[in-house]
């Protein structure tokens, strides 16, 4: 039985259900309503998604087959002929919607733009025939380097329309990383600024695609959208500024049929080894997937106006900034600014500014609020907020609180949302309306996602036991392949975990656990369980213990090798802004885990460190942690890191 499970401490027993007035006025009402839902989704799956897909999308031509299975090989709707922008620009022209804000833009130095449906569709086409123009072709891949500005959307849009797939690499990556990601999607053209603003200063994106194209020989053209308006080097003939080329161009572009099983878009996620995977997502399931997750988890209103402050480089971009919400004929609002010394409040203006009602972040973000204490929030205005979420992490119960608190004012259900590149959108979580929340649990699988807590066998683990986050059957939104290698699909997500009684399991890499009432508690990466004595900790309980300490803004632990334990446990942490470290906090704070949790867990060395090193989308990177806590040096791929200077200094501090 050893190391088929994970052991499990945490005891949360707060229970928060939606207000009747909430429930009364959403989508999906009660539980029952919910646990219906769910029961016909299971008992047929097909079904339940062809009746969304007739409803919810708009088809040129309807499929044959709702599902061909060959694990791990699906296709949905197959012969279905659909384009996603079609759906989230075009059938709103048609109605009242016409009019209606698809897209509001907030710049970090002020500047703002709103966009009807009617101007954004008009925008896309434009951009689209401008592709076209560069030779661009339906099954060319277009790289997308941006800033946040609505241009990047509208890129994303455009190439959707002509079927040319897109791959977009966040701003904030290196020249390295987007030369290797071009050339894995053996690009065509990218489309980037001259550079865009962030945290008060230019990120120089135009000279990172130079440098990236120097070896980079698929890229025959690049698109250049002025935002900062900083000089920047043109390459005659291969360059071409945006408000230039799209002079006299046309706006009228039909979109193009696509077949459901197209390729949308790739998008890269760093594995913790080895080289980043292009995660292949297709046309027609991503589309459903994204519109009804939206939909029902968001709860959407045709009057709200809806904020998720991902960056479009990142899957909840794509999925809740760009398709989902505008499938859904929402407002969607995007910020390009950060919080930043200049402006820590500056999330709050913008939810006073728009009356933003639905509010959707990460809980890094969170942690990073609550260490600059309360007086920024409460000094503006959140009345309009109905609707809080978070994403990226597990989210410990002290931070959910606080945002419970403070930002939502106890009004606002929270909605957790477990998922991944991988799976396209949110697969466990509240529906707010219906499912009364727990802080640290994403609750429950959304309809159609058979989702269990299993051992390596496959076999479900008993309640409050921890074991491996595992799905059970396909779903529209699942990705298709690994870019070029789909044995690498095949090895890295479906035989981790046998075949159990016929039906093929994809592993999500994640442990979990599910507590009597059928919740789901994720406890982080696998790869980053710590083994002490035999015992096998999650890391997401021993730093949720941490941050339970008034001196803790945000912990990470690793495991480092040990002779008699196998592992001891090694905490790096960040300090609340009054705090600062001492021997004897050190002390308190392994007294405050064996506490909280057990001996089992009393982290055997404490590091303070004035930052964590962060992926940009602020998950923890345990893995150069645990380089350095067992005095190794940092090897793999560090490309993905926020700020590379974080890992510097805490080298020096060891
Ligand atoms: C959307 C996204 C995926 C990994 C996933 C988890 C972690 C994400 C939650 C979460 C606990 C959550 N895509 N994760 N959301 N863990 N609770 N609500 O993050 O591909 O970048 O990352 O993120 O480990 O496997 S991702």
């Amino acid at each position: 039985m050893a190391e088929v499970t994970i052991d499990s401490t945490l005891q949360e027993d707060r229970l928060f259900p939606p207000s009747t007035e909430f429930s009364q006025q959403a989508q999906i009402k009660s539980l029952t309503e919910y646990e219906q839902l769910y029961a016909r989704a299971k008992a047929d799956p097909q079904k339940f998604w062809a009746e969304l897909a007739e409803t919810e999308l708009h088809w040129f031509q309807k499929w044959d087959t709702v599902l061909d299975w060959q694990p791990p090989f699906a296709q949905w709707f197959v012969n279905g002929k659909i384009n996603i922008a079609h759906n989230c620009l075009d059938r709103h022209l048609t109605t009242w919607r016409r009019n209606k804000a698809a897209l509001i833009w907030e710049g970090e130095p002020g500047d703002s733009r709103t966009f009807t449906y009617a101007q954004l569709h008009r925008e896309v086409c434009q951009f689209a025939n401008v592709l076209k123009q560069l030779g661009v072709q339906k099954g060319d891949v277009v790289g997308i380097y941006m800033p946040m500005i609505p241009e990047a959307a509208i890129a994303m849009l455009a190439c959707a329309r002509i079927g040319a797939p897109h791959t977009v690499v966040f701003g904030g990556f290196s020249a390295e990383a987007l030369r290797d990601r071009l050339n894995d999607g053996k690009a065509k053209l990218v489309i980037t600024a001259d550079g865009g603003w962030r945290k008060d200063a230019i990120v120089p994106l135009k000279e990172q695609v130079d440098k990236a194209l120097a070896d980079a020989p698929t890229v025959k053209d690049v698109l250049v959208v002025q935002r900062t308006a900083q000089k920047i080097h043109m390459e005659a003939g291969r360059d071409h500024w945006w408000h230039d080329i799209r002079q006299g161009v046309s706006a009228d572009c039909p979109a193009e049929p696509m077949d459901s099983e197209d390729m949308l878009f790739i998008l890269y996620t760093s594995g913790s080894t080895g080289k980043p995977k292009g995660v292949v997502h297709t046309t027609a399931g991503y589309n459903l997937y994204s519109h009804v997750t939206t939909k029902w988890i968001f709860d959407l209103k045709d009057t709200d106006v809806y904020w998720c402050t991902a960056d479009v480089g990142w899957i909840t971009g794509h999925s809740y900034i760009v398709y989902g919400p505008l499938s859904n004929g929402a407002t969607t609002l995007m910020y390009e600014g950060a919080p930043r010394s200049s402006n820590p409040g500056c999330f709050w203006d913008v939810i006073e500014k728009y009356g933003v009602n639905i509010f959707y972040t990460a809980p890094t973000a969170i942690r990073a609020f609550m260490r600059m204490g309360e007086h920024e929030p409460n000094a503006r205005n959140l009345s309009s907020l109905r609707l809080l979420g978070t994403v990226g992490e597990p989210i410990n119960p002290e931070a959910w609180m606080w945002y419970h608190r403070i930002i939502g004012g106890e009004r606002c259900p929270i909605v957790d949302t477990w998922w991944q590149t991988e799976t396209g959108g949110v697969m466990i979580t509240p529906l707010p309306g219906a499912i009364a929340t727990k802080p640290g649990s994403a609750t429950l699988p959304f309809p159609g996602i058979l989702a269990e807590v299993v051992d390596l066998e496959g076999n479900p683990v008993p309640e409050n036991e921890g074991g491996y986050l595992a799905i059970k059957h396909p779903w529209p939104g699942m990705m298709r392949t690994v870019y070029g290698d789909p044995d690498r699909f095949r090895r890295t997500y479906w035989e981790h975990i046998p075949p159990h009684e016929g039906q093929f399991t994809y592993f999500a890499g994640d442990g979990a656990r599910k507590d009597r009432d059928g919740y789901f508690w994720v406890m982080g990466r696998v790869d980053d369980v710590i083994s002490v004595a035999g015992h096998r900790l999650g890391t997401m309980e021993i730093e949720s213990a941490l941050v339970s300490h008034p001196a803790v803004a945000e912990a990470a632990v690793v495991g480092k090798p040990d002779e008699i334990k196998g592992e001891e446990v090694v905490a790096f942490v960040t300090l609340d802004t009054s705090f600062s470290p001492s021997p004897e906090l050190s002390a308190e704070l392994k007294k405050h885990v064996v506490q909280e949790i057990g001996a089992l867990a009393r982290p055997g060395e404490i590091r303070f460190s004035e930052a964590l090193p962060k992926t940009r989308s602020g998950k923890i990177m345990r893995r150069l942690l645990r380089s350095l806590a067992a005095g190794e040096e940092v090897t793999g791929d560090t490309s993905t890191l926020e700020d590379r200077s974080v890992l510097d200094k805490l080298r020096e501090g060891a």
